[in-house]
C-alpha cells in the first residue's frame, strides 16, 4: 500500500480542536506523525504491555471528546510533536535523541493509574482515577518528553539534588511547551499539571512561582533540600528559572516571594531564561550537578547556569546579573 503524511483534525480532552500530522496507509488512517520523526500514539486498553497504534476512518480524531478513547491520543499526540517543535525549532535539538526520530506515546496505560512516565525510549500516561483526568496535557506531556532530553544531554541523576534539578528541567520546559503551543484552550501559565485535576479539588500538581504552595516542595534552598522526593526538591530550580524569566513580587501569573532578605529580581524573560537553562544541560551540566556540592564546588547549577549566560550574553550582561539574583532569590548563593 501506498503511505502518505497527511494532516488530520483532532478534538482532544484539553487542546480543543487542532490539527494533528497523521500517515495514511491504504484507506486507514494511522495516528503515526512522519512529520516529527515517525512518533506514534497507541491504545494501551488499560493494560500495561501492548499498545495498538490509533487507526481511523476519516482521519478526524476524538470526535465525541471524552467519551472516545481517541481523544486522550490526541492530546498526547499533539504534546510530542509540540515538544518536538519546541526543542528543534527553539533549542536546534532534533528530537529527544538528537536524531530526529520520535518516541512512541502510550495512552490509557493500566487501571486508575494516576501518573505518566519517561522509560528512556517512549512515554506512557494514565487515565487518573475517581475525579483526576487522563495525565495528557500539554505541560505533562511536555515534562515526560523533557526526561529524555535531560537523560540524553546531562543524565543527572535521579535522586538527591541531581534528581530535583532533572525534575525541575521536565517542569521548566513541559512549562515552556505550554507557552510554545499556545493551545487557545491551555495557554501557558507556571503551573505543572493544572489541568488533570490530580488532587481532586481542583489544584495544580506543582507551582514553579512559588513551590511551597503545594504543602512539600521547597521554594527556597535549604541543607534539607537534598533529602526530599525529586518532586519536592525541584521546587528550587522552578523558583529559580521563574524569577529569572518573569521576576520576583507580584506577576500576571502569581506572586513569587524572595527568600530570606535577598533583593528583588527583575525578570529577563522566558526567550533569554529558556535559552540560558538549555544551554547549562547540554553544555555544562553533569550526572551529579548540584544547587550546592562540598564535593566540587563548581559543579553546580548556578556556576553553569552562569556560564551558560557568559556565553549567550557575556558576563558584565544584564543577564549574567539576572542569574546570579534569581539564585540568590532561591537562597543558592554564589
Ligand atoms: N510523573 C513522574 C515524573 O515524570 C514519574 C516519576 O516519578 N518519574 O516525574
Ligand atoms: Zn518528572
Amino acid at each position: 500500500d501506498e503511505i502518505e503524511s497527511v494532516v488530520g483534525s483532532g478534538q482532544g480532552i484539553y487542546t480543543g480542536t487542532v490539527s494533528i500530522d497523521t500517515t495514511l496507509s491504504g484507506s486507514t488512517y494511522q495516528m503515526i506523525d512522519p512529520s516529527h520523526g515517525n512518533g506514534r500514539t497507541c491504545d494501551m486498553n488499560n493494560g500495561t504491555s501492548t499498545c495498538t497504534t490509533f487507526t481511523d476512518a476519516d482521519n478526524a480524531w476524538g470526535t465525541g471528546a471524552n467519551s472516545n478513547r481517541q481523544s486522550a491520543g490526541v492530546d498526547a499526540h499533539f504534546g510530542a510533536a509540540k515538544t518536538f517543535d519546541y526543542f528543534k525549532n527553539v533549542h536546534a535539538r532534533n528530537g529527544i535523541f538528537g536524531n530526529g526520530a520520535g518516541v512512541p506515546s502510550r495512552v490509557h496505560y493500566g487501571n486508575n493509574y494516576v501518573n505518566a512516565f519517561w522509560d528512556g525510549a517512549q512515554m506512557t500516561y494514565g487515565d487518573g482515577s475517581g475525579n483526576s483526568r487522563p495525565l495528557v496535557s500539554l505541560d505533562v506531556a511536555g515534562h515526560e518528553m523533557s526526561h529524555g532530553v535531560t537523560e540524553a544531554l546531562a543524565g543527572l541523576v535521579y535522586s538527591g539534588e541531581s534528581g530535583g534539578l532533572n525534575e525541575a528541567t521536565s517542569d521548566i520546559f513541559g512549562n515552556m511547551v505550554e507557552f510554545y503551543a499556545a493551545a487557545p484552550s491551555d495557554p501557558g501559565d507556571y503551573q505543572v499539571g493544572e489541568k488533570i485535576n490530580i488532587n481532586n479539588n481542583g489544584t495544580p500538581l506543582r507551582y514553579m512561582y512559588n513551590p511551597s504552595l503545594d504543602g512539600s516542595s521547597d521554594s527556597c534552598w535549604s541543607t534539607s533540600t537534598k533529602n526530599k522526593d525529586v518532586h519536592y526538591s525541584s521546587g528550587v530550580a522552578n523558583h529559580f528559572f521563574f524569577n529569572l524569566a518573569e521576576g520576583t513580587g507580584a506577576t500576571s501569573y502569581g506572586t513569587s516571594p524572595v527568600c530570606g532578605a535577598a533583593p528583588a529580581v527583575t525578570g529577563i524573560g522566558r526567550a533569554k531564561a529558556e535559552k540560558i537553562w538549555f544551554r547549562a544541560l547540554d553544555v555544562y551540566f553533569t550526572s551529579n550537578t548540584a544547587y550546592v556540592s562540598t564535593s566540587n564546588p563548581a559543579n553546580t547549577a548556578r556556576a553553569y547556569s552562569l556560564r551558560a549566560a557568559t556565553d549567550l550574553h557575556g558576563s558584565c550582561s544584564t543577564e549574567y546579573k539576572a542569574v546570579q539574583a534569581a539564585w540568590t532569590a532561591v537562597n543558592v548563593a554564589g
